[in-house]
């Protein structure tokens, strides 16, 4: 197709660049701070304009470009820490790679001569995987995982909650982190509006409430297998307020921070006392 077609040339004519979304503690009391950043894939095209990942990701899965487009952000990413550790200054950063990247023979050791390449903390470098890998019953994908584990790499699953988690293959996983789909952040209410359905028994505001129980489950969940849990697609001051009651200590979201371009966020970063 022409996307293909467009996609397949966007590396090697400097259309594509990484963008950092950044990631907040969440103390108790008191304000957010940054901690890390997720990496997230941008393209402009000269005819096409901007084209979101959602519209060509499954694209370049279908085409494998996908291997060599995931590659090449590792790379940058690579590139960053190994600049911001010559600096002094270290933030950890996450990847989304894709099933068909993960999958691919060379992916283990490609990973392992990127690391000889850049030098910096290999714990600095987080892979986000989703659900769906993380359920297959396939012994190689836990192999994998094993091997990038013992090179000093951390795991999180991405989008959590709304795939097929196989809950008995998590906990057999290396994994750091949980990160909670923004479906389930977008489905929390105000504390107020969870005692106003309490009081007065609104049966569509009871129904509303489950939200936060469900969040509160998967806080629950997650320190039972020792996980760290990001709230994803924070965008409402409540939200914020409820994640934090509920002790989920890191958020991500637009209310936060929007993914910026990598140098931006970065400089501001190092900027900071
Ligand atoms: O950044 P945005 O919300 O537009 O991303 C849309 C989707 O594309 C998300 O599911 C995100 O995980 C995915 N995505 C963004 N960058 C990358 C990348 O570098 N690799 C892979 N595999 N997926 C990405
Ligand atoms: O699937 P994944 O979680 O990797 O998707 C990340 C994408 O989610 C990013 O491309 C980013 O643009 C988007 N995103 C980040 N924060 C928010 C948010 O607060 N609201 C919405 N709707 N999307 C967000
Ligand atoms: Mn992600
Ligand atoms: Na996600």
């Amino acid at each position: 197709t022409r996307m293909e077609q467009a996609l397949r040339h966007a590396l090697s004519r400097q259309q594509l660049s990484v963008h950092l979304q950044p990631q907040f503690m969440l103390p108790a009391t008191g304000a957010p701070y940054l901690v890390a950043a997720e990496a997230l894939l941008r393209w402009n095209d000269p005819t096409l304009g901007n084209v979101s990942p959602a519209t060509f990701i499954p694209i370049a899965e279908e085409s494998g470009l996908i291997v060599e487009l995931g590659h090449w952000v590792l790379e940058q990413v690579c590139m960053a820490l190994a600049d911001m550790t010559v600096k002094g200054r270290t933030l950890p950063m996450a990847v989304n790679v894709s099933q068909v990247q993960f999958r691919n023979a060379d992916f283990v050791p490609r990973v392992a001569s990127l690391l000889k390449r850049h030098i910096f903390s290999s714990d600095l470098l987080r892979i986000e995987l989703t659900e769906s890998l993380a359920s297959e019953d396939e012994d190689d994908v836990l192999d994998k995982i094993d091997q990038l584990a013992a090179l000093g790499l951390s795991f999180s699953i991405d989008d959590f909650g709304i795939g097929y988690s196989n809950l008995a293959r998590l906990r057999r996983m290396p994994l750091s982190e949980l990160k909670i789909d923004r479906s389930f952040i977008n489905d929390l209410v105000s504390e107020s509006d969870v005692v106003d359905a309490r009081v007065h028994s609104v049966p569509g505001k009871v129904v509303v409430s489950h939200g936060n129980e469900i969040v509160r489950a998967m806080l629950v969940m997650a320190q039972a297998l020792s996980l760290e849990v990001v709230a994803e697609g924070v965008e409402e001051e409540y939200q914020l307020e409820v994640l934090r009651q509920l002790g989920c200590q890191r958020v991500q979201g637009f209310l936060l921070g929007r993914p910026q371009p990598m140098e931006k966020l970065i400089q501001a970063f190092e900027a900071r006392e």
